[in-house]
């Protein structure tokens, strides 16, 4: 045998080896989740594991990483476009940053309530979406619930535009983010969410924004007291997969992966809701100052130039903001 020839049937029976090896076994996929085990978003995830395991007759085997053990959300985008993170439920916060479309869902008070942007993301422009982010490497395959964002800070209750102006507000990582703090005369930090109750507590900066959820669950309200109800951005989350995975799907698993994800978010939406008041129970009876806005016009026109700036950057997503705004 010459050495050639030799090497040729060593590769080859490396070769029969993979294939053997994957089709005796599935590898098991690896799900990422930036939340703690209790937390709606949690709760959703495991039932969705459990559902594909129990359809499949245990063929299809998934496992979700809880409280952000495999890294932040933007690095986590990142692994799944490459397929070493198989499904997880991203914000669309910072997918902005790679799926421009999903920036739509991101503007300040685009949308009037929870409602509204449940009739949006599950009707066509939700399709428009989909398909945005299939184009990226990122299958959706159900919308979750993260409620309304509020400001929160250690200083003082925001009550107006001008209560913001020279707080160091931290913002998930998009640029749009940034813009929303900057016309409202405050200086935005993009930070890891697992960093923020370090940044809260040693001053790095003065305040953040989020649902009453995460407030509660990563112990912001410890270190920021002040709650004031914005409620100006109401972000989905979506169960996604990553294309890769999709494709190496047969079509009788697609419908059992798509149907555990549909039966997931109707779990998780439901829960949200209970989740929302008993946190913000617990942090008002922990001391936590909440102040509503009694009038959020201000707060609503010092967002004009993030619209004309994100429409000049973008005008092929003009479209689609007036498609949001029609909606009712
Ligand atoms: C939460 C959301 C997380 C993450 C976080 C943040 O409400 O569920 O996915 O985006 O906010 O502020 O980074």
């Amino acid at each position: 045998m010459t050495r050639s020839i030799r090497i040729k049937s060593l590769a080859a029976a490396a070769a029969t080896a993979t294939l053997m090896l994957a089709g005796a076994a599935q590898a098991e996929w690896r799900g990422w989740n930036i939340h703690v085990p209790e937390y709606s978003v949690s709760l959703g995830m495991d039932q969705f594991t459990a559902e594909i395991a129990e359809k499949s007759g245990g063929r299809l085997t998934a496992k979700t990483y809880h409280s952000g053990v495999l890294g932040n959300q933007p690095d986590a985008i990142e692994q799944m476009r490459l397929g070493s993170i198989d499904f997880a439920v991203f914000n669309l916060g910072p997918m902005g940053q790679v799926v421009p479309a999903t920036n739509v869902v991101n503007l300040p008070f685009i949308f009037n309530d929870l409602d509204h942007m449940h009739r949006v993301v599950d009707g066509p422009v939700g399709e428009q979406l989909s398909d945005a982010m299939s184009e990226k490497g990122l299958v959706p395959l159900a919308w979750y619930d993260s409620g309304a964002r509020s400001f929160y800070n250690s200083k003082k209750p925001i009550a107006t535009p001008e209560d913001v102006k020279g707080m160091k507000v931290r913002v998930m990582n998009n640029d749009l983010f940034v813009d929303m703090i900057s016309a409202l005369g405050g200086n935005a930090s993009p930070i890891a969410f697992a960093e923020v109750y370090t940044s809260l507590k040693t001053g790095v900066v003065d305040g953040a924004e989020n649902n009453w959820a995460s407030y509660d669950s990563e112990g912001h309200y410890e270190v920021a007291g002040y709650y004031s109800d914005t409620g100006h951005l109401i972000i989905p989350e979506c169960l996604c997969v990553s294309t890769t995975l999709w494709n190496s799907l047969s079509a009788e698993d697609k419908e059992i992966v798509s149907s555990a994800a549909r039966d997931s978010a109707e779990l998780q939406r439901e829960l949200w809701g209970k989740r929302i008041d008993a946190s913000r129970d617990k942090v008002l009876a922990a001391g936590v100052k909440y102040n509503e806005i009694a009038d959020k016009g201000p707060f609503q026109s010092a967002m004009q130039p993030v619209y004309d700036k994100f429409i000049a950057a973008n005008p092929d997503l003009e479209d689609l903001v007036k498609a949001v705004q029609a909606v009712d």
